[in-house]
C-alpha cells in the first residue's frame, strides 16, 4: 500500500519550468549557441551546472570555456531566473494541487519533496506550500542528480518508507527513469511521448487525485 508521496516541483507543483527556460534561452542567445527546441526536455529535472553542460555541448567546443566562466554563466542564468520568480504568488500553484496536498496530509500520507532546484524552498515560501512538507532532499548534498535515483531515494528514507510504499510525480524524463530506478511507482505529467516510461500518467495535474491514482494502480 502507498503511505507517502514525493513531488518533484518545477513543473508539477508549478509551472516555474517555463521560467527556466526562458533563462536557459536567454543565456544561450547571449552566448550565441542556437536554441535548439529539443533542449527544453533535456534541462528539466536536471541540475543548473549539468544543464548549462548540455548548452556549452551544443557548441562543439565546451572545454574552450574555463571553470570561471563557467561558475559565472550559471550564476547569470541563476539571477534572470530569480528575477522571473518575483512575478510567483499562490496563483501560480498548478491546478488542483492545493486539493492534492490538503487530501494527502488529511489521509495521513507522507509528503516529501525530491526537487533538484537549489531554489526550491524559496519558491514553495512564494507559493505558500512550504508547511505540507515533512521532508526535503537537499540537492546540494546529492553525489548524482536525475536520472540517477538518489534523490528519490533519500526522500523515501527521509519520510521513513520503502521504495515501493511511495508515489513519484514528475514531468521530466530524468525525473521519471529516477523514480523507476529507485523502485517507487512513478507518476507523470504531460504528455505520453515525453513520459512513456511512467507507470502512470495524468495529462495534467488537474487529474492529480487520490481516486484517479487509485484507479490506474488497479
Ligand atoms: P536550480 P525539479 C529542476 O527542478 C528543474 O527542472 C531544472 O530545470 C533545473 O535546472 C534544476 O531544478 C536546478 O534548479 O538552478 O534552481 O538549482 O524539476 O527537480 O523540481
Ligand atoms: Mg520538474
Amino acid at each position: 500500500t502507498i503511505k507517502g508521496v514525493l513531488f518533484d516541483l518545477d513543473g508539477v507543483i508549478t509551472d516555474t519550468s517555463v521560467y527556466h527556460e526562458q533563462a536557459w534561452h536567454e543565456l544561450a542567445d547571449q552566448l550565441q549557441i542556437d536554441w535548439q527546441p529539443a533542449f527544453a526536455e533535456q534541462l528539466k529535472g536536471v541540475s543548473r551546472e549539468a544543464s548549462l553542460a548540455v548548452l556549452l555541448n551544443a557548441t562543439g567546443h565546451p572545454n574552450d570555456y574555463s571553470a570561471e566562466q563557467k561558475a559565472q554563466f550559471a550564476t547569470e542564468k541563476n539571477d534572470r531566473y530569480l528575477a522571473l520568480l518575483q512575478q510567483l504568488s499562490p496563483a501560480a500553484i498548478a491546478p488542483g494541487m492545493t486539493a492534492f496536498l490538503t487530501a494527502l496530509k488529511a489521509q495521513n500520507y507522507r509528503i516529501g519533496l525530491a526537487s533538484a532546484s537549489k531554489n526550491a524552498p524559496f519558491v514553495l515560501e512564494r507559493l505558500g506550500l512550504s508547511d505540507y512538507f515533512q521532508a526535503r532532499v537537499d540537492p546540494a548534498t546529492l553525489r548524482k542528480g536525475k536520472p540517477d535515483p538518489e534523490i528519490f531515494s533519500r526522500c523515501v528514507a527521509l519520510l521513513g518508507l520503502q521504495p515501493a510504499e511511495c508515489l513519484g510525480i514528475e514531468d521530466a524524463q530524468a525525473g521519471i527513469q529516477a523514480i523507476n530506478a529507485s523502485g517507487a511507482v512513478s507518476v507523470g505529467i504531460g504528455a505520453k511521448d515525453v513520459l512513456a516510461a511512467a507507470q502512470i500518467r495524468f495529462e495534467t495535474t488537474a487529474e492529480l487525485t487520490l481516486a484517479n491514482i487509485r484507479q490506474q494502480l488497479k
